[in-house]
C-alpha cells in the first residue's frame, strides 16, 4: 500500500482587488483666468504646457475635462491642491474626481 492519497482538494486563492482608478476632473467656470488654469494644471498634476493648454481648453469649450487619474487618494489629494491653489489667488477653480468604470 501506498502512501500517496488520491484525494481530491480544493482551496480557494482570494486575488486581492485591483485598487480602483479615480478620474479628476477640470470643471469650467466664467472667472477664474485661463493662464492661472494652465500654471495650475502644470504645478500640481506636471502636466506640459501644451498638455495643460489643451485640458484647459477642453473644459473652457466643454465644461468638464478629465486630467488625469490615479488612485483615489492621489486623485482627491491633487483635486484639494488645485482648489486650494485657486482659493488662495481668489477664483473659484472646481476640480472633481470620481471612480474609474
Ligand atoms: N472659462 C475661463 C475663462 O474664460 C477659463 C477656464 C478654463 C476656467 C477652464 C476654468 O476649468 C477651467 N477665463
Amino acid at each position: 500500500m501506498s502512501d500517496t492519497s488520491t484525494e481530491k482538494r480544493t482551496k480557494t486563492i482570494t486575488k486581492p482587488e485591483k485598487p480602483r482608478l479615480h478620474k479628476v476632473i477640470l470643471v469650467n467656470d466664467d472667472f477664474t483666468p485661463r493662464e492661472f488654469v494652465v500654471t495650475v494644471l502644470k504645478k500640481v498634476f506636471g502636466l506640459s504646457e501644451d498638455e495643460a493648454y489643451a485640458r484647459m481648453m477642453t473644459a473652457h469649450t466643454q465644461g468638464v475635462c478629465t486630467i488625469a487619474v490615479y488612485t483615489r487618494e492621489v486623485a482627491e489629494t491633487k483635486a484639494e491642491d488645485a482648489i486650494e491653489a485657486g482659493q488662495r489667488a481668489g477664483f473659484p477653480l472646481m476640480v472633481t474626481t470620481e471612480p474609474e468604470e
